[in-house]
């Protein structure tokens, strides 16, 4: 077993990344919720994704989504931002909600069209300048309804050629990541619907471009930490969209759904050593694999359409937190040594044992040693905070989706 130090450390260094669009209202195409207390602009998000970061001590980044969090001065919200312990993380693209975009963005037939998405994606660019993000995050919606709608292959021809002229617009220290979707909103087509449809347009751009796994965009039973270990290995896996589901993309609370199987592929993250620049295995020389250089930002893509969202978003820092814990906790050595042997059950129960271990108990010690409450969301609970919002927040728009 590994030592506790070593997994305290680890664990302190690991950072998440808070969607701004979860502390929005948001629902599905049946209904939108409101919730009191909502943010009406993005510098509320911040100051709630603040609160985040403030009881968990992991949570320091904030993604925006532009236009949900366009603002007319960029720097200025860093600064505020900053002001409040946090940074302003990955910028989304968002190149679904036009009318425009009918027969898709950068993939539709029509060049006006696919110039305006790329103007877009270009402008989020200049956006990372002012925010000083790192992170382009691409997902497109685009796909067709029915057979014959569209070429296939003409439309991987239209996508390529944007991809292209956004990876060239990309400064120093910049870099772009793909997110695939299996379907909706198309229905037949899509086309970004997989690992290797993202993959193969990444190696073909270079270096800069990496693959996103949304733990929400796959066919049911997908093995997802076996799509993990290959982007690892290629060098490509620049980042997850957390969060879980039953059926589709259900956008619900990492770990909700499936405990398990974030904590599979959280050990695949940790076997490489992509927890964070520089993460030790822990492993001994002979099965450390080749370390990972591509920094991987662990994003949560989550709606909280019932749940107040605050402490839902604490709750699910906490999930990854549990899952990375036991990951952390797995005896490689033992592992390997079972893996090698061909002792099926030894090695399963290697990564058993961890997974039933209660790592609540560390993480509360762990929290207490860095001067946080043991239990993040009782404590903001007590705060009062959520109330003060619910007061203050009076008038203007509830911010969401805007669909
Ligand atoms: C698409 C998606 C994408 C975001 C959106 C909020 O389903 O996962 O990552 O842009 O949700
Ligand atoms: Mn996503």
């Amino acid at each position: 077993m590994r030592d506790l130090t070593a997994v305290k450390d680890a664990l302190k260094n690991h950072q998440i990344e808070l969607p701004s669009w979860a502390f929005g209202n948001s629902g599905t195409r049946f209904k939108v919720f409101g919730q009191p207390g909502v943010p009406r602009n993005p510098y509320e998000k911040a100051d709630d994704a603040a609160q985040v970061h403030h009881y968990t001590g992991v949570a320091p980044v904030m993604a925006v989504h532009i236009p949900w969090d366009k603002v007319d001065d960029y720097a200025a919200l860093s600064a505020h931002a900053a002001a409040n312990g946090i940074r302003i993380g990955a910028v989304n693209a968002n190149v679904f909600q036009d009318d425009d975009y009918k027969l898709g963005s950068i993939c539709n037939p029509d060049p006006r069209v696919r110039e305006k998405a790329l103007a877009h994606l270009i402008e989020c660019v200049d956006i990372m300048d002012a925010t000083g993000s790192r992170d382009l995050k691409l997902w497109f919606a685009d796909g067709t309804n029915y057979p014959g709608q569209d070429d296939i292959a003409a439309r991987q021809d239209r996508l390529a050629e944007a991809l292209a002229a956004v990876y060239a617009r990309l400064g120093d220290g910049q870099r772009l990541l793909l997110e695939y979707k299996l379907f909706e909103p198309a229905f037949y087509t899509t086309d970004v619907p997989d690992w290797g449809t993202a993959l193969l347009h990444c190696q073909a751009l270079g270096p800069k471009a990496q693959v996103v796994v949304d733990t929400g965009h796959h066919a049911p039973g997908v093995n997802i930490e076996f799509i993990v270990a290959m982007l690892l290995k290629a060098g490509k896996l620049g980042g997850f969209d957390f969060n879980s589901r039953f059926y589709a993309d259900d956008d619900l609370m990492v770990g909700a759904a499936d405990p398990f199987q974030l904590v599979r592929i959280m050990h695949e993250v940790v076997k490489a050593g992509a927890l964070y620049p520089g993460q030790s295995t822990g492993m001994t020389a002979a099965s450390t694999p080749t370390p990972v250089t591509v920094p991987v930002a662990f994003m949560l893509d989550q709606c909280h359409n019932i749940e107040p969202k605050i402490p839902a978003q604490i709750r699910s820092v906490m999930n990854v937190q549990e899952a990375v814990a036991k990951a952390l906790l797995v005896d490689t050595d033992a592992l390997a040594a079972a893996q090698l042997a061909g002792d099926v059950l030894a090695a399963n129960a290697a990564l058993m044992d961890a997974y039933n271990t209660d790592v609540r108990p560390l993480l509360a010690e762990l929290r207490e040693e860095t001067g946080l409450a043991p239990d993040p969301v009782a404590a903001y609970l007590a705060s009062g905070y959520g109330e003060k919002i619910v007061a203050e927040r009076v008038g203007g728009t509830a911010a969401g989706w805007g669909a």
